[in-house]
């Protein structure tokens, strides 16, 4: 058996939220109106007359296009402005779903999922460890038949949790850990966890206007391996976020530690899945692999020089984030630099493209 201990206490320390705002709303057939400025993806294609032929739609859980493009309707610098309430919502919405999808994966209709996570031999790209701060791989899962996170009622989130903890106690020796409920911590030590990045603060404005943040922290948790080296995170933007992680640049090991981990619990958790679309996400940013592997690594030639930097960057099909992640600012010359393409690629291709632009980079910056 694995040594994995888990707790959680059933009374919450924290009060509960108000009552949840479900997104239960009827469908106005009236034209939603964006925000003056928007250019989000959901902002561009929905036409009036699409808005009017999927307004009635409601998917397998309820699900309606209202409540799925709340976010994008709040907040005008939305870059996509949709979520998925379930994994039916890609079919039942696909009319806008699909020219979104195709826009910002930059695929075309013949271009689909493809598998491939396997585990990889390369090489140390920063041998002498002057670049590389850390290296962090995760994937985002969903489970095929509970409602994904902006529309999944408190009950559900609870039996997900419990699930969840059932296939982690499943994991083998070298992965085993503990699983934290939010709800069993106090707000200080919950605050310690999410400063020292070992648990996930509650989601911001876009998440929050989705729906994502609903009685929050309940049933929300990370699991931390012993080494910390592999974690999940339960019921954040996804049912799960599975991820792999250290300091320092060693993608191979990173990466084959990630695919330990969903061969572990793959077999326990059913995932949302489609043929086409690869792993069904909330945000659909992440179908496909639904992968973001990345590294934090420190150029401070190449921040001068950020032409280059974008050159090399486009070339290998990645993209560059600020310290903090999606949306944040770069702090001492920091960056996050990670995958640009989740579908239409398998993971074994974003790896070793990871793998050849960091190279590529760090030997730019040297030249510099
Ligand atoms: C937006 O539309 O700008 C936000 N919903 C975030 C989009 C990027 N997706 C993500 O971080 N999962």
């Amino acid at each position: 058996m694995p040594s994995a201990r888990f707790w959680i206490k059933s009374r919450p320390a924290w009060p509960e939220e108000s009552p949840p705002s479900h997104p239960g709303m009827k469908a106005d057939p009236s034209q939603p109106r964006f925000p003056a400025g928007a250019n989000s993806l959901i902002a561009t294609h929905l036409s009036p007359d699409l808005y009017r032929s999927l307004a009635r739609i409601r998917s397998k859980s309820g699900f309606t296009l209202d409540a799925a493009i709340r976010s994008g309707l709040k907040n005008p610098d939305s870059s996509i402005g949709i979520y998925a309430g379930d994994s039916d919502s890609y079919a039942c919405f696909a009319p806008v779903m699909t020219p979104i999808i195709r826009d910002y994966h930059k695929i075309n209709d013949t271009q689909g999922h493809l598998e491939q996570f396997t585990p990889v031999h390369l090489s140390n790209p920063d041998p002498e460890g002057r670049y590389i701060r850390s290296t962090r791989i995760r994937v985002a899962r969903n489970l095929k038949d509970l409602p994904f996170c902006c529309h999944i009622r408190a009950g559900e989130r609870v039996k997900l949790e419990k699930r969840v903890i059932r296939a982690l106690e499943k994991l083998p020796e070298g992965l085993a850990g503990d699983y934290i409920s939010f709800n069993s911590l106090s707000q200080k030590d919950y605050t310690g966890l999410v400063q020292k990045k070992l648990a996930f603060p509650k989601g911001d404005r876009f998440q929050e206007a989705a729906g994502l943040n609903r009685d929050f922290p309940l049933a929300r948790g990370v699991f931390l391996s012993h080494d910390k080296g592999f974690r999940v995170w339960v019921n954040e933007e996804d049912h799960l976020r599975i991820m792999a992680l250290e300091s320092g640049p060693d993608l191979s090991a990173v990466f084959n530690r990630l695919c330990s981990g969903l061969d572990a619990l793959s077999p326990h958790l059913a995932f949302a899945f489609d043929p086409e679309l690869g792993f069904l996400s909330s945000c659909p940013t992440n179908i496909g692999t639904a992968m973001r592997a990345g590294v934090h690594i420190r150029l401070k030639k190449l921040e001068q020089a950020r032409d280059t930097l974008n050159r090399i960057v486009a070339r290998h099909h990645l993209q560059i984030r600020g310290t903090g992640g999606e949306k944040t600012a770069v702090n001492q010359s920091v960056f996050d630099i990670s995958n640009a393409r989740r579908l239409g690629v398998s993971a074994n291709d974003i790896i070793r493209d990871l793998h050849t632009g960091i190279s590529a980079i760090i030997e730019a910056e040297k030249n510099l």
